[in-house]
């Protein structure tokens, strides 16, 4: 039985994947931003996160998962989400849209309480289970990315590396990042070994995504 969250190496199983599929078709429902810690909802569900650089693909990512064009707002101009930004999908399990990092038009100070916002979520609280962190499929990780891996590692919370935008890479392209993101990792004790490759353009990756994130949901 593979349904464990503790029991990373193993895939998710056809009846997961089915499970998955049913509870990202259930309701998903917006429940509060919030742009300081303070004003963060109640801790009633278990949440898994999306973290990553302004513009890598986040917002997309939660409405690819969640079938929805518009839940989490998209945008062209990189670093608008500047909250964290709570859904409820079917009262089950919390996703949670992080405020990017690394947007290079806003002042280092804005950009500064972004990050302590951001910080502050991911060491203080517990009921977050996974973090995602994407990755742009044609850059790789960048200074920052590295920086928030350290950090996610001293705070010992299970992340997995997903490779976002990858229509834009040619399939050989893409293997190479894929092996060369999969050794980086090794440095980093709470990654999670497996690195994902997405695009919320083409679905590819999203119902392997939805499997692995249902594993942590509440019970129905
Ligand atoms: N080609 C392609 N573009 C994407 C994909 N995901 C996001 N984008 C585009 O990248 C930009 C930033 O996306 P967004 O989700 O707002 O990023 P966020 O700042 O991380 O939330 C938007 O113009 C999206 O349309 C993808 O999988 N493929
Ligand atoms: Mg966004």
């Amino acid at each position: 039985m593979t349904g464990n969250p503790g029991d990373e190496t193993d895939g998710p199983s056809q009846a997961e994947h089915e499970a998955a599929r049913v509870l990202f078709a259930q309701e998903c429902h917006f429940v509060a931003a919030s742009a300081t810690i303070p004003q963060l909802p109640p801790e009633t569900l278990p949440e898994v996160a999306f973290v990553g650089r302004s513009n890598v693909g986040k917002s997309s990512l939660v409405n690819a998962l969640t079938g929805r064009k518009t839940l989490a707002r998209t945008s062209n101009t990189p670093g608008r989400t500047q909250e964290v930004i709570f859904f409820d999908l079917g009262g089950r399990l919390m996703l949670v849209d992080l405020p990017g990092y690394g947007y290079a038009k806003v002042s280092k100070a804005k950009q500064a309480i972004w990050t302590d916002t951001l910080f502050a979520y991911l060491r203080g609280r517990p009921t977050l289970q996974r973090v995602s962190l994407l990755i742009d499929g044609r850059h790789g990780f960048k200074e920052l990315d590295v920086e928030a891996m350290d950090l996610l590692d001293r705070a010992a919370l299970s992340y997995q590396v997903l490779l976002t935008k990858t229509d834009k890479v040619k399939p050989p392209e893409l293997a190479e990042m894929i092996d060369k993101t999969s050794a980086a990792l090794a440095r980093h004790p709470a990654a999670h070994p497996v690195v994902m490759a997405t695009s919320s353009e083409t679905g590819a990756g999203i119902p392997e995504l939805r499997a692995e994130l249902a594993r942590f949901a509440k019970p129905s």
